[in-house]
């Protein structure tokens, strides 16, 4: 079955984590993904966090699915030579250097442009035009100063950053959708464009309901909604909101059979008003469905806090999937607090492809997450990482360098 991206070559600039997602999206959908690496030393999470000696880490095979690799030295006058001719044959380069990095290599918008006008250019960058705009940017600096920190934790303590990487992999995806947007537009324009996705405005974008919320307590100076409210007081940016729901419908998380010994026995339970009077039959809190003090969202608000030691007590009764059960037979919206390992472990995960065993050559059988995006006829196959430089000879052969340009070249430091 064909791919929806077959027949498109990228330029796979990237390292560590943000350029790295969007490049492995764009393989799985089919996408020729030609990854550049630095000859000798290559990404340089090949080396991070290692588990195996000698191996390249969990860290870059979890990134780098599905493309090929070839290493050149981009500050060697004939490595730029290479470069050029990929330049030459590819859709789109991919880029996320620190700021100014692919000008000072030679390689600036006007001079790809010339070099091949239909190209894509598109990078990673912590900061859009402004202030900070020359400044290195790390995952947790862009949850920071995208907005994501300082409303993530609870009121009485710290900013929190959050483990979903919604900077680096979060901006993965926002480039990923910039290059095939762009793609589309070069069908009728015949152009190439730059397109640039900044981490801290990727990480905005995600937090999107807490710029909403920051003009609402402006409004009115109190979110009935929050755990702030009826019980502390509101300042004047967005608080921590702890683990309420960031919609309309109230919601916490509770603890559930088990919860003194395990720490993710724990479910998460919204009180979403039109299964309300199932809620309170489910708790045995009947009275609760007509009394005027709980019978509707509005009057419901002033009371979250108890109502949700409430059904945590009925919670506490029983397994987080046992609840889960008895929960989603009524319609009662509720999550279980899943653990990596129980993640690993889930079946109908790996039968949809989300979760997917790889075997590498020198690291053996591991796993990793899949596509999450499933195109009906597009299907994703997940293969392994390249080695450094594995593809080197093969890429330069299509290029049209014979073996002994290649062993030239090599013998220059180029390759
Ligand atoms: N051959 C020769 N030189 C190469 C090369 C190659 N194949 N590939 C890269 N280089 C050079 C670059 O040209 C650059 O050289 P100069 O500094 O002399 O211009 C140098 O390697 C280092 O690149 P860098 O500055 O991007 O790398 P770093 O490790 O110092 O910084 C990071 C890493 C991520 C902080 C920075 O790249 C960055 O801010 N990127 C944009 C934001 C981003 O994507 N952050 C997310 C990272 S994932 O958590």
């Amino acid at each position: 079955m064909s791919k929806a991206l077959d027949g498109v070559r990228i330029l796979d600039f990237t390292h560590v984590q943000s350029g790295p997602t969007c490049t492995q999206l764009l393989a799985w959908f089919g996408a020729d993904v030609i990854k550049v690496e630095r000859a000798g030393a290559g990404d340089i999470t090949r080396e991070q966090l290692r588990d195996i000696p000698d191996v390249d880490s969990l860290y870059f095979t979890m990134l780098n699915h599905n493309k090929r690799s070839v290493t050149i030295d981009t500050k060697n006058p004939e490595g730029k030579q290479v470069l050029e001719a990929l330049i030459q044959k590819c859709d789109v380069l991919v880029e996320n250097f620190a700021p100014g990095a692919l000008d000072r290599m030679g390689f600036t918008w006007e001079r790809i442009q010339e070099l091949n006008p239909r190209m894509i250019v598109a990078s990673v960058k912590g900061f859009g035009p402004g202030p900070y705009e020359d400044c290195k940017v790390y995952e947790n600096v862009a949850q920071c100063a995208g907005g994501a920190a300082s409303t993530t934790g609870f009121d009485d303590g710290p900013p929190v950053v959050t483990g979903a990487q919604i900077g680096d992999s979060g901006t993965g995806l926002h480039l990923a959708l910039g290059i095939v947007t762009a793609l589309y537009q070069r069908t009728h324009s015949g152009r190439g464009q730059r397109v640039l996705a900044a981490m801290q405005d990727g990480v905005l974008n995600l937090c999107r309901v807490k710029l909403r919320d920051q003009q609402r307590l402006e409004r009115t100076g109190v979110m009935k909604e929050y755990p702030q409210y009826p019980n502390g007081e509101f300042g004047k940016a967005v608080p921590r909101a702890g683990n309420a729901s960031g919609g309309g419908q109230p919601g916490w998380i509770l603890k559930c059979k088990g919860w003194e010994t395990d720490p993710n026995a724990y479910i998460y339970f919204i009180t979403q008003a039109p299964v309300w009077a199932r809620i309170c039959n489910v708790i045995g809190k009947e009275e609760w469905a007509t009394d005027p003090d709980y019978a509707t969202p509005a009057a419901r608000l002033p009371h979250l806090k108890d109502i949700f030691a409430e059904i945590e007590r009925w919670t506490m009764t029983k397994t987080k999937f046992e609840a889960m059960q008895i929960l989603n037979k009524y319609d009662i919206p509720c999550g279980p607090i899943l653990s990596m390992k129980e993640i690993a472990e889930e079946p109908s995960l790996r039968k949809t492809g989300t979760i997917v065993e790889v075997d590498h050559p020198t690291r053996g059988k591991y796993l990793t997450v899949g596509n999450p995006i499933k195109l009906s006829d597009s299907p994703t196959e997940v293969t392994r990482s390249p080695l450094l430089g594995e593809h080197t000879d093969e890429v330069m052969a299509e290029l049209g360098y014979s073996p002994e340009q290649v062993s030239a070249l090599r013998t220059a430091g180029a390759i």
